[in-house]
Formats: structure tokens, sequence, C-alpha cells
């Protein structure tokens, strides 16, 4: 086996593990604290899901570094060499209420550049896995490249942040323009939507590097957008409003939607 194919593997069986432990939580009393608001939760499982792949990451691939949601890398000031990029759980909300929609995680950056990305959307058992240049699966089974639809024709993902903003009305305007806007609460998850033509775009608030690596891999192997809202290149060193779309929607949310201070 290559190293890649054996890497690839691992990871995996990382992952269905880590979703074991957080369905084996729903049988337990969880602890769950509030972070920046009542609305941002983290809770102990997040914790131990984190601690788990760091101590596996760290067992076979020493030298390379990790970046994860809940404490690792945050002092982070360049992506040189391997990183590894992990949301133990996205969706803490959903994890928390609703034991549904939620996803774990995954991507490896090799000098900032995604070459591998996985979100596994457990309580459905969806694995959506992608690596640079050589395509995108679910379960396995390949991806089409995403039909190049206008907003008009389509539903978006807008964040509840944005929805429900008082100072800033892109958001509605956005929605208008659209088929429907439909919210998940899982920005991996909202990207997955996209990433199989389920949506047009998908807008995130604030994104953070581990709410953003997976999917971005996944979303430009299938010939998707996927940018700060202002268009520049996604920083994996800071927080983000982004989105991820067909050329089309991406094209023209940007250019008649987004209101003059975000350009
Ligand atoms: P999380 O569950 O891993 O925190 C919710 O709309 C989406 O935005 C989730 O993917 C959530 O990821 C992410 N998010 C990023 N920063 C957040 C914050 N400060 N509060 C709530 N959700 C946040
Ligand atoms: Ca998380």
């Amino acid at each position: 086996m290559n190293q890649l194919t054996k890497r690839k593997q691992l990871i995996k069986d990382w992952i269905y593990e880590a979703a074991d432990k957080s369905k084996q939580s729903f049988n337990q009393t969880i602890n769950i604290e509030e972070k920046t608001n009542r609305t941002d939760l983290v809770t102990n499982i997040d914790k131990e899901i984190e601690q788990f792949f760091i101590e596996k990451i760290n067992a076979h691939f020493p030298d390379e570094r990790i970046l994860g949601e809940e404490g690792s890398g945050h002092q982070f000031t360049d992506l040189k060499g391997v990183v590894w990029v992990i949301d133990p759980i996205d969706g803490t909300l959903n994890f928390v209420k609703q034991q549904y929609d939620f996803a774990i995680m995954v991507s490896v950056y090799k000098d900032g550049v995604g070459y591998l990305g996985y979100i596994y959307d457990v309580m459905k058992n969806e694995l959506y896995f992608a690596s640079k240049n050589q395509g995108a699966y679910l379960n396995d089974k390949p991806l089409k490249k995403v039909e190049d639809t206008p907003l008009r024709e389509g539903l978006v993902a807008i964040s509840h942040r944005l929805m429900t903003s008082k100072i800033n009305d892109d958001a509605r305007e956005i929605g208008r323009a659209s088929s429907g806007v439909r919210m998940i609460g899982s920005a991996g998850l909202e990207t997955t939507r996209v990433a199989t033509g389920k949506l047009v775009a998908y807008i995130g608030a604030s994104l953070a590097p581990w709410d953003i690596g997976a999917g971005k891999v996944i979303a430009e192997e299938l010939g998707l957008i996927y940018t700060q809202l202002n268009g520049e290149e996604i920083d994996m060193l800071k927080y983000n409003k982004t989105i991820v779309a067909t050329p089309s929607a991406h094209k023209e949310i940007r250019m008649n939607y987004i209101s003059k201070t975000e350009k």
C-alpha cells in the first residue's frame, strides 16, 4: 500500500471511530459550555474528539502540525509544511439540540494548499471526500461536477447571523433573488449541499479555518468557487466571511447583492 493510500485509510478509520464516540454520547450526560455567547457552544465530546485526532496524528505523523477548533494550533502564523485542520464537531448547536445535522471534518493542507478534505455527516452516514485534482466522492461513489446554475434558479443557505442582522439587508436581498433560503446550521453540511448541486450558494458569517478547510477542497474539486465574500482568497489563519457557490451565483451575489462595505 502506498503512503497516500495508507494515510487516506487511516483518516477514514479515525473519522468512523470519532463518529461512534459522538453517537455514544447520546446515552450520557454531556457537559455543555458557552464559548463566545449562548449560540456558540462546546461540549466535552467536541474536546474529546479533537484530542482523539491529535493523539492519532501525533502517533502516525509526528512531524506534521495540527490546527483544531478546540485549541490546537491557534497560535500558528503560517501554514508551512503539512497542517491538519480538524473540526471535531461542526454544528455543535445542532449536536446539542437535535442530535442531528452535525459533521466531523478533517482536511490536510500542504504549504497552504488543501489536498485532502473529509466531511462526515454522522447521522446520515455520508462521508464526503475529495483529493486535489483526483475528484470528489460520496461514500466512495464519484460526485459529478456541479452544473453552473444561476442564483434565480437555485436555493441558497445563509448563516443565521447574516439572516437575522438588524443592520445589513444583504442576506435577505440574496434570499429574495434566489428560489428560496434553506438553513442547516453546519457550515460543512451546507457546503456539501452546494457540492451536490442541491444549493447554488452558501454564505457564512464568520467562519474559522476548521469550518472551511475540508469543504473548500471538496467544493473546488467539483468546479465551485469558495472565497471570502469580497472575492478575495480564503485566509486559513483567520475568520472569514465566506461564499461557496456555482460560478454564476458567486459572481451575481458579489456584484449585485453585497453592500459596498463588503467589497
Ligand atoms: P461550529 O458548530 O463548529 O461552531 C453555524 O451557522 C455554523 O457556523 C457552524 O458550522 C458553526 O461551527 C459555525 N460557526 C463559526 N463560528 C461560530 C460562532 N462564533 N458561533 C456559532 N457558530 C459558529
Ligand atoms: Ca466545531
